[in-house]
């Protein structure tokens, strides 16, 4: 009765609190086998005892369905064995299933008097067969799965207002042996209500994956076995990597590895392919999502994999089809030629159309004469294979190509063609070509192959050759050179194929070469040959008469010496004027180099002072080119000039490359004055032509702001360039600027300009380390200042003493000038006289002080600036003697520019000139360079004539039994010996007596 009270009870209360429903969401990896909760009707289970043990019982869930549930209270009984059996549950392939129950249990303390025989667990059993209708089964037969407790209990039986707890305990077996299995359950003497069991096994759910797509899948037999499931590919995707992953044992699928790609022309959208609309295409399975289709092309229908060029446009087989169709190139443009003698520079810019291209190539195509020619003119033929192209003919990647070896004085056409990519079979639209049609110049003719010699004497051979293979034009006279091993040369012309070589010594061994001359000038010598003279017993010269003839000759050359003294002028100028014979002689050991002095018959220019003119434009239109402005293109500042602004950027004119310029301008808000003064600058530039001087490219004088236009010089100025690089160069370097710069000076000084300002600041540098002189503004601004404004311009510690106290401005001041520009150059731009005033540089100059040398100067270059500041200005080298000793210097460096003067870090003293070693600049080498005789050179300092004083006793006799014979040359020579050793040996007596009184 209890029992049953107790039972209805519990009843009630789950009822009430509407714990369980029937409608119950299951996780979508679990599969359910059997749900008390849904089975309709009642559960009829097999129970024993069949009365007193296990007994059903409907209830209503909260929604009032009913549920059926097993309820059992035999707690007052000792030994209860009480067995509810389910029914057969097929297992369904599953291999570990599930039992989820639901159950209220009474707390035995709270059961009044059941002390001893109430329990608060039972026991969960199983029992696998393959018999679904098994009518009774041994309870021994089944397995235990386990003992069951509850978590929660209730305690009270205080049916008002208490809170009762529902249990929910889940167990797992393995169930692999039989198509299905029952469960048990075992009372011991509890008060159990089991308000549902739920029978299920986990399966992992169809997925997709990698676009794979994975089966249901049932989970493993054992809690840790992992499943492992191979994927199929979706629709329209193929296999990348085997695609696989593993089911486990909770139903989740783990280690996705491989999968699939989509087929081209689809793209991947929520694990599916879907194909690429109109306009999209998708050609590589590396790209993700279709993309639009490039520029230039387009797709008429779905599932594009590589979109169609519109017409027009194309794309080489290389070509991604990610990249936009393109098109050939247009010609290329502003093709230039520059003819030199037989080659022939080309340089064209790029075409104005690309085609969308950066593969461009050019190709040079080559003809003989000119397509234009008249009609019957003989047809344009292939250039040949002889003609050279550098780099090469065609692939060209660069615009400039160079042809050589092509003929003299020919008229070829060139044609530059453009090709890309897509050129082969289209076109662009327009001719893809450019060209030009041109004549070749001059050239001197190829060198003679081979001489032979015949009628070979004790004293002379005849020799013979063949005309060049490339005359290039008319043969006007051959040139034989001939020597004796490790000996002098001598010269030969003749207007024939073959020459009389006489006058040799008997049984020597005599090298021969034969060049060709023609309007152009000459060829290159031919290699050597060697043919030797017979045997000779007599001596060629030694008797009486001969002596006596000599004696005779050297008394009388002491009288003409004295003569040609007096003539000396006249002679000079006819001895310049004399053309050589065709059959004489000449003895050298070098080639002639072209005369030093400029020729009075050839005409020396002299720079013209703009301010002779009255007005100032006629004259910087007389010497500068006037520029359109629109052809300057002004990039970037680079300095501040005394007039305005200095710039660099690029001027381009017609025809003519685009080159790199700097351009001064005059700001705004000048007085005619000042604008006169700017535009001087550009007329004295615009009148010299050399390349140590900065080169005038024009002006621009009709719009503001007015421009003076030059060449670029990447380095800038040379003290502030020396700075930069201090220490870094070899005194080779340094005499090579110190060259460039007296080069220029000399140029200059021949011209009759003297530049008043020559400071380092006033040389420019370009990128190969050329120096040019610039800056010719204070020439003749400086004659027109006041006192006062003329000592706060004049640039004291470039000046030489005269010139700032009485303004003798001369080549020789431009000289003492250059020897303080060797200083700073040989100091890496050391300010001169550092930190003194210049009152202290006046006063110190005046006293006879002079900067010391440099750090590492080699002594002779600091005597040589000694000598640009030697106060008698007279005794100052000129420019050309600058030039020759620094020449000199460059030659040979190892023996002079070894010795250093200035082995003190920084001087702070100055020197004093003077003393026992007096300033010598003269030497027998410049002194016949001067005069353009320098080919006797080694003749005269081999007979011993190497001092100033042994040239005193030198006669036309003697001149005649060393080899120099030419009557002309022998003039020459003799009237310079006299008016040099004159001026020479005064030099010296000033010099000593200077040296023995203070300065
Ligand atoms: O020392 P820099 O760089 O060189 O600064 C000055 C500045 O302009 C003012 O004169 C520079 N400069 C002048 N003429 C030229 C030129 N032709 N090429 C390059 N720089 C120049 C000079």
């Amino acid at each position: 009765q209890m029992a049953a009270s107790f039972c209805r009870t519990t009843c009630a209360f789950i009822w009430m609190f509407g714990v369980v429903s029937a409608t119950r969401v299951y996780p979508p990896n679990e599969v359910t086998l059997l749900d008390t909760r849904t089975v309709p009707g009642e559960l009829k289970w097999a129970a024993n005892p069949t009365e007193g043990g296990w007994e059903e019982v409907s209830i209503m869930d909260e929604k009032n369905i009913p549920i059926r549930t097993y309820q059992v209270c035999n707690v007052m009984e000792p030994s209860q064995s009480n067995w509810l059996r389910t029914d057969w549950i097929p297992r369904s392939g599953a291999q570990r299933v599930y039992v989820e129950i639901k159950f209220t249990l009474r707390d035995c303390n709270s059961l009044p008097g059941v002390t001893g025989t109430c329990k608060e667990t039972f026991n969960l059993y199983y029992y696998e067969s393959n018999n679904d209708r098994e009518h009774y089964i041994r309870e021994s037969n089944f397995l235990k799965i386990d003992t069951v407790a509850a978590d929660e209990s209730f305690t009270q039986v205080d049916i008002g207002d208490r809170i009762m707890k529902l249990n929910t305990e889940v167990r797992n077996v393995k169930v692999t042996t039989r198509k299905g299995f029952y469960l048990a359950f075992q009372d011991v003497g509890a008060c159990i209500a089991l308000i549902s069991v739920h029978v299920f096994y986990k399966t992992c759910p169809l997925t997709i994956r990698n676009l794979a797509t994975f089966p249901d899948t049932n989970t493993g037999a054992d809690t840790s076995s992992l499943v492992e499931v191979r994927g199929s590919c979706v629709n329209q995707s193929e296999e990348r990597e085997e695609p696989k992953m593993y089911c486990g044992a909770d139903g989740e699928w783990l280690v996705p590895i491989g999968g699939c790609v989509c087929n081209l022309g689809y793209e991947e959208n929520g694990g599916a392919c879907q194909v690429c609309k109109v306009g999209f295409y998708r050609a590589v399975s590396t790209d993700g999502a279709c993309s639009e289709c490039p520029p230039h092309s387009h797709s008429e229908k779905a599932g594009t994999t590589v979109c169609d060029c519109n017409p027009g446009y194309y794309r080489s087989e290389t070509d991604p089809a990610s990249m936009p169709c393109t098109q050939p190139p247009s010609a290329p443009q502003q093709l230039i030629s520059e003819v030199n003698e037989t080659s022939v520079v080309l340089e064209w810019s790029v075409p104005l159309r690309l085609g969308g291209r950066t593969d461009i190539r050019y190709s040079v195509d080559c003809l003989l004469g000119s397509p234009d020619r008249p009609l019957g003119a003989q047809l344009c033929l292939p250039c040949g294979p002889d003609v050279l192209f550098s780099p090469q003919q065609s692939g060209l990647g660069a615009t400039r190509v160079c042809v050589s070896e092509l003929q003299a004085h020919t008229r070829y056409t060139f044609t530059i063609g453009a090709r890309n990519g897509v050129s082969q079979g289209h076109t662009a639209g327009a001719r893809e070509s450019v060209s030009v049609t041109l004549t070749t110049n001059q050239a001197a003719p190829s060198p003679v192959m081979s001489i032979q010699a015949s009628d070979v004497t004790r004293h002379g051979v005849s020799l013979a050759w063949q005309q060049p293979d490339r005359p290039n034009g008319v043969i006007l006279e051959y040139e034989v050179k001939y020597y004796e091993k490790e000996r002098s040369y001598r010269i030969m012309k003749t207007a024939s194929r073959s020459a009389d070589i006489t006058w040799l010594n008997p049984l020597t061994v005599y090298v021969f070469h034969v060049r060709a001359r023609t309007a152009a000038g000459y060829g290159e010598f031919s290699v050597p040959f060697e043919f030797s003279t017979n045997s000779d017993p007599l001596p060629l010269i030694g008797n009486a008469a001969n002596s006596t003839l000599l004696l005779l000759s050297i008394s009388g050359g002491v009288v003409l010496l004295l003569i040609s003294t007096t003539v000396f002028i006249i002679t000079e100028r006819i001895l310049m004027r004399a053309s050589l014979h065709p059959f004489q002689f000449i003895f050298s050991n070098h080639s002639p180099p072209p005369p030093l002095l400029p020729s009075p018959s050839e005409g020396v220019r002299i720079y013209v002072d703009p301010f002779t003119y009255e007005d100032p434009d006629q004259a910087v239109h007389e010497f500068a080119k006037e520029i359109d402005a629109s052809n300057i293109h002004i990039e970037k500042v680079i300095g501040i000039g005394e007039f305005g602004e200095v710039c660099s950027g690029c001027l381009r004119l017609q025809g003519k490359r685009e080159i790199y310029v700097a351009i001064k301008s005059l700001k705004a808000g000048y007085a005619d004055k000042q604008r006169r003064n700017f535009l001087s600058e550009a007329s004295i530039m615009g009148q010299f032509d050399h390349p140590n001087i900065i080169r005038l490219e024009g002006v621009v004088t009709r719009c503001k702001p007015v421009m003076i236009i030059t060449e670029y010089m990447e380095n800038g100025s040379l003290n502030t360039f020396l700075r930069k690089h201090d220490g870094q160069f070899t005194v080779i370097q340094l005499v090579g600027m110190l060259r460039g710069i007296v080069s220029g000076m000399k140029y200059l000084s021949d011209m009759s300009y003297v530049h008043r300002d020559l400071a380092a600041r006033n040389i420019l540098v370009n990128s190969n380390l050329v120096c040019k002189v610039s800056d010719f503004g204070l020439s003749r601004v400086l004659e027109d200042e006041s006192e006062a404004a003329y000592t706060t311009r004049i640039p004291i510690r470039w000046t030489a003493p005269e010139a700032i106290a009485y303004r003798k401005f001369t080549p020789a001041s431009d000289t003492w000038s250059y020897g303080v520009v060797m200083w700073e150059v040989m100091s890496y731009g050391e300010r001169p006289y550092w930190d003194m005033s210049n009152q202290d540089v006046i006063k110190a100059i005046d006293e006879g002080y002079r900067l010391p040398p440099p750090m590492d100067c080699p002594a002779c270059l600091h005597q040589l600036m000694l000598d640009c500041w030697q106060r008698d200005r007279t005794h100052r080298p000129s420019f050309t003697q600058i030039l020759n000793i620094l020449d000199k210097l460059i030659r040979n460096p190892t023996n002079t520019l070894r010795r250093t003067g200035g082995e003190r870090p920084v001087p702070t003293l100055l020197e004093p000139v003077g003393g026992p070693e007096f300033v010598s600049v003269w030497s027998v080498e410049y002194w016949l360079q001067a005069i353009g005789m320098d080919m006797y050179r080694d003749t005269l300092t081999a007979a011993g004539y190497t001092s100033p004083d042994s040239l005193l006793t030198l006669t036309q006799q003697d001149m005649a039994s060393i080899g120099i014979v030419t009557p002309s040359h022998q003039d020459q020579i003799l009237a310079s010996v006299q008016q040099v050793l004159l001026s020479h040996m005064q030099q010296i007596q000033e010099q000593m007596q200077d040296s023995m009184v203070p300065v």
